[in-house]
């Protein structure tokens, strides 16, 4: 059902409605075009750079992106460089970028995972051992999907975590760097800057070239051909989760004044016409009014194509009985970012099982999250918050197991495994483990 006073139609919801499982299933579809075509592009590219490294990548660069250069190492940002950058923004855009970072960091630390080990009564120490990755390589889009404030929430962790080399990558169109975005990457700490993009880049850092050094895993949105190139070379590298469009769920009592929900929702459809922004409430009173603050407001967006484009196409209200079918109805979505615009948001949150990130209350206006309050923004879309959490420092560190065994413990274990050996007929195993056992003819 679309309601349309006058301004946007925005679908509507019951669930009271016999068909509303059907309805809201509906809503969240959402594919993304599988295409043969990108897919062949990306690997040509991908082998081309595997079988010639930095000819390759400087040759796609001057075609991509219209930038000359007669080799490699002339398309990579020298550290002065990178520093100069905080002098060419703004003072006050300098201030922002180093406040952001700084909550950033202070939150990431809390998330630095702590080697561990306990001794058994035989003696033998088990645990485990968290250790860093060497090389990470952050992608960047470039031109107007460049945000500065992603290569911050993907950088400090990344270097908070331990990695001892973050090499960012960032297609400049037509020769145009984005200074904010060298800011970031100057203020979280990125080591090495390279100015290029798309599959090739991507290629460029899975299997290195004499120039690009390969890296271990490799994070960073990018558009369809940055994302497919990721999923092909994953396996040889890590790759972090492949982001769908931006989704805000609102949950709300009635009580915030509409404007600000209006905003709220426009604050992600902002960023793209696939992005989702679903309003849910037991009072069908206010969703009225919060359509008319949509109405009201849209026509004074900058990006309001995009935002009617994406309210029209994928947003929707839904109406509920109380605030617990709110929450219920919620935890089957599982968005990306849940605003509880509530009185009293404690109350619901122990029964929230899947959600990216919690707004609380009405003053935690999602866009703080985007840019500044501490937490990731890089988080769980389309869903997989079921089984998925926000980007962290846990995604830039790996674990070894840790084992020692003392005499005693090796010679009752040995017995144990030589049993559970013998059991699969792999006897080398088994002798393996018997040659350990006290008295056995091995010792
Ligand atoms: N909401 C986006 C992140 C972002 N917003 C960047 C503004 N800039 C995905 O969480
Ligand atoms: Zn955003």
């Amino acid at each position: 059902d679309k309601s349309a006073m006058s301004g946007v139609s925005i679908t509507r919801l019951v669930s009271s409605d016999s068909d509303f499982d059907e309805q809201l299933s509906n809503i969240l579809a959402w594919d993304e075009a599988a295409d043969h075509r990108v897919h062949e592009v990306v690997k040509d590219i991908l082998s081309n750079v595997k079988n010639n490294g930095d000819n390759a990548v400087v040759e796609y660069t001057r075609q991509f992106d219209g930038v000359t250069a007669s080799q490699m190492s002339e398309l990579e940002i020298l550290p002065e460089r990178l520093s100069e950058s905080l002098s060419k923004i703004s003072v006050e855009q300098k201030r922002a970028l180093e406040v952001a970072a700084d909550r950033i960091r202070r939150y990431h630390e809390k998330q630095s995972q702590a080697s561990w080990s306990y001794t058994e009564t035989d003696g033998t120490v088990l645990g485990q051992q968290v250790v860093a990755m060497d090389r990470v390589g952050l992608y960047v889009p470039g031109g107007k999907a460049a945000y500065p404030s992603s290569v911050l929430m993907n950088a400090i962790p990344a270097k908070v975590a331990g990695v001892s080399e973050l090499i960012m990558v960032v297609p400049t169109p037509n020769g145009e760097v984005n200074e904010l975005v060298l800011a970031a990457a100057a203020i979280s700490g990125v080591d090495r800057v390279f100015t290029i993009g798309g599959a090739q880049a991507v290629a460029a850092l899975a299997y290195g070239t004499a120039t690009v050094p390969a890296v271990d895993k490799i994070v960073g949105p990018g558009n369809i051909y940055v994302a497919t190139a990721k999923r092909e070379v994953f396996g040889t590298v890590g790759i972090d989760m492949i982001a769908g469009p931006s989704e805000i769920l609102v949950i709300c009592d009635g009580e915030t004044d509409p404007d600000w929900i209006a905003m709220d929702l426009f604050s992600q459809a902002e960023h793209d016409e696939n992005a989702q922004s679903i309003l849910i409430s037991h009072d069908k009173q206010y969703l009225d009014q919060v359509q008319n603050s949509i109405d009201k407001l849209l026509v004074t967006m900058e990006r309001k194509d995009i935002i009617s484009a994406s309210i029209e196409g994928r947003a929707a209200f839904i109406e509920v009985q109380d605030l617990n079918e709110a929450v219920n109805v919620s935890n089957r979505i599982a968005p990306e970012h849940l605003e509880l615009s509530v009185e009293d948001p404690d109350a619901l949150l122990p029964a929230i099982r899947h959600a990216g990130a919690i707004f609380m209350g009405r003053y935690t206006a999602e866009a703080l999250g985007d840019y500044c309050a501490g937490p990731n923004h890089v988080l769980p879309t389309s869903g997989t918050a079921r089984f998925s959490s926000p980007l962290g420092v846990y995604d830039f560190q790996k674990r070894s197991s840790i084992i020692k065994f003392s005499a005693d413990g090796a010679s009752e274990m040995g017995k144990v495994a030589s049993v559970l050996a013998r059991g699969e007929g792999l006897t080398a195993h088994a002798r393996s483990a018997e040659y350990r056992i006290k008295g056995s003819v091995g010792q």
